[in-house]
């Protein structure tokens, strides 16, 4: 009987260890990695506050808010050219270098919205709420929690920025007159 080769591992065993090691390294490494990317999250939220003073800016020169636009859409921060006629002599800008036409970091679209949203009717006028909305994409409610607490009061139903929805996101940029 053997007894020195019952004593250690073989290297048979050994080897299947090391891959079971490493298939398990492969597969659950990057899952934590990106379960909460820190730059993605901080490049949001630089570009979600970026908007929102930009934005403020526009209203304190022209006294409106730009009119509502598409998903991936400048609003009129960069260029006038999406500004009414009838207001973009006051327009002073660019108020931001680059619009991310590209969308948010996780693959889904920025929107700049201005229209009724009740939960953002602080004054309680309905079709004057404007918002910047973030939505689709790899967007996870454990993201949209950490950009709450980050850059709010880090519940989805209060404050200046909600989620609801497990994918979307709105954060509160002002009231303005009615279109
Ligand atoms: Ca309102
Ligand atoms: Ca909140």
């Amino acid at each position: 009987m053997n007894l020195r080769g019952k004593q250690g591992f073989s290297l048979l065993e050994v080897l299947v260890v090391v891959v079971i090691l490493s298939v398990l390294a492969a597969t659950l490494i990057p899952r934590f990695g990106t379960s909460i990317d820190k730059s993605k999250v901080a490049r949001a939220e630089t570009e979600l506050k970026s908007f929102k003073n930009s934005l403020t800016k526009v209203f304190f020169d022209t006294n409106y808010y730009p009119p509502d636009v598409s998903r991936n859409v400048d609003p009129g921060l960069t260029s006038k050219s999406r500004v009414r006629s009838d207001i973009s002599k006051l327009w002073d800008g660019p108020y931001l270098e680059r619009w991310p036409t590209n969308g948010h970091p996780w693959g889904g679209s920025y929107d700049y919205e201005y229209w009724s949203y009740s939960p953002f009717n602080f004054d309680g006028q309905l079709g004057n709420e404007v918002l910047i909305s973030m939505r689709g994409g790899a967007l996870t409610r454990k993201i949209l929690e950490r950009i709450d607490q980050d850059l709010d009061d880090g519940d989805a139903n209060t404050g200046l920025l909600r989620h609801n929805n497990r994918d979307w996101l709105t954060y509160f940029v002002g009231e303005g007159p009615k279109w």
